[in-house]
């Protein structure tokens, strides 16, 4: 009987260059930046007001709540709590509209933490 032809051996592959090195994607793992949101002083707004929107807003215990009141009082400024941007935009703009809702002049702001 006839032998039957043998296929073709593969060529040995000599061409490296166009291999791709697939290495496992590293996770997306950065952290947003965080901003400070804090109250300033002013000489109207009445401290049981400032103590209630720590409270109400900050998720304070009144105790800590009139410490912070009482360290903005005295030092002009203070920070009420650290958070991702829509977060602090939000607190700040909630804080402001209700300060003003009750007719007194106290101001929140945020600044990158
Ligand atoms: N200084 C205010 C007063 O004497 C009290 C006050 C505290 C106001 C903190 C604003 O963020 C503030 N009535």
């Amino acid at each position: 009987m006839a032998k039957k032809p043998k296929p073709p051996e593969p060529e040995p592959d000599r061409n490296h260059e166009r291999d791709v090195a697939v290495l496992p994607a590293k996770p997306d793992v950065t952290r947003p930046p965080l901003y400070q949101v804090a109250l300033l002083n002013d000489d109207f707004t009445p401290m049981d007001f400032v103590v209630e929107v720590l409270q109400v807003f900050f998720a304070m215990n009144r105790e800590k709540a009139t410490q912070v009141m009482l360290h903005v009082h005295t030092r002009g400024k203070g920070v009420c709590g650290v958070y991702t941007r829509d977060v602090a935009e939000s607190k700040v703009t909630q804080v402001n509209d209700f300060s003003r809702l009750h007719q007194h002049p106290l101001l929140c702001s945020m600044e990158k933490a």
